[in-house]
């Protein structure tokens, strides 16, 4: 994601988007988009990129592939997480298994106890793209019985479902 340009950093988002690198996460949000604010934290060594949704909900976006090293600073970032939505490419099947602890460590978070997650199966125009149900069993997404959880295959590129997943966001944030 790091092409986005940067200017500010809300500490308490409400909307985490993750993903490892090239899952299309900025692809996803150049679509969404409407101000993009984005900001490198230097303080802690990875980017961090935050959309204004509408003028109460902000979306931060963060890549978390390798970075198990900077777990101790994220809980200044995980505070306040009402929905957490996780990209994965889904064309990918050898980075599944990548994706799928990357997750878990994330959800581990105390501040993630019990905050909805939205998995979106990313690149679903690509003929060789997993199903929903193949993506969420390597992802062990059964296994996550203490909280809320959809998952919903988009294209990024093609502007496929992302209305609806976006939909499906905002009503996940109510139930947080
Ligand atoms: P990231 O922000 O998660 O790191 P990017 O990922 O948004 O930079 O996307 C990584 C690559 O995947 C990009 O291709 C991008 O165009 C592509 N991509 C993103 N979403 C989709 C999608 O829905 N379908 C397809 N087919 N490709 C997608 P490049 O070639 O620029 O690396």
């Amino acid at each position: 994601m790091g092409a986005i340009k940067s200017k500010r950093f809300k500490k308490t988002p409400q909307v985490l988007l993750m993903g490892l690198d090239s899952a299309g996460k900025s692809t996803l949000l150049y679509r969404q988009q409407r101000g993009v604010v984005m900001e490198t934290s230097p303080t802690v060594g990875f980017n961090v990129a935050t959309v204004e949704l509408d003028k109460k909900t902000s979306l931060s976006v963060w890549d978390v592939g390798g970075q198990g090293t900077m777990r101790p600073n994220w809980k200044y970032y995980l505070e306040g997480c009402k929905v957490l939505v996780f990209v994965v490419d889904s064309s990918d099947r050898a980075r599944m298994g990548e994706a799928q602890k990357a997750l878990k460590k994330i959800l581990s978070h105390e501040h993630l106890k019990g905050v909805p997650l939205m998995v979106l199966a990313n690149k679903k125009d690509l003929p060789n793209s997993l199903t929903i149900r193949e993506v969420s069993t390597l992802l062990e997404l059964d296994s996550y019985t203490d909280r809320v959880w959809q998952i919903q295959a988009c294209s990024a590129l093609k502007g496929l479902g992302l209305q609806q997943a976006f939909l499906s966001i905002a009503k996940l944030m109510h139930k947080a």
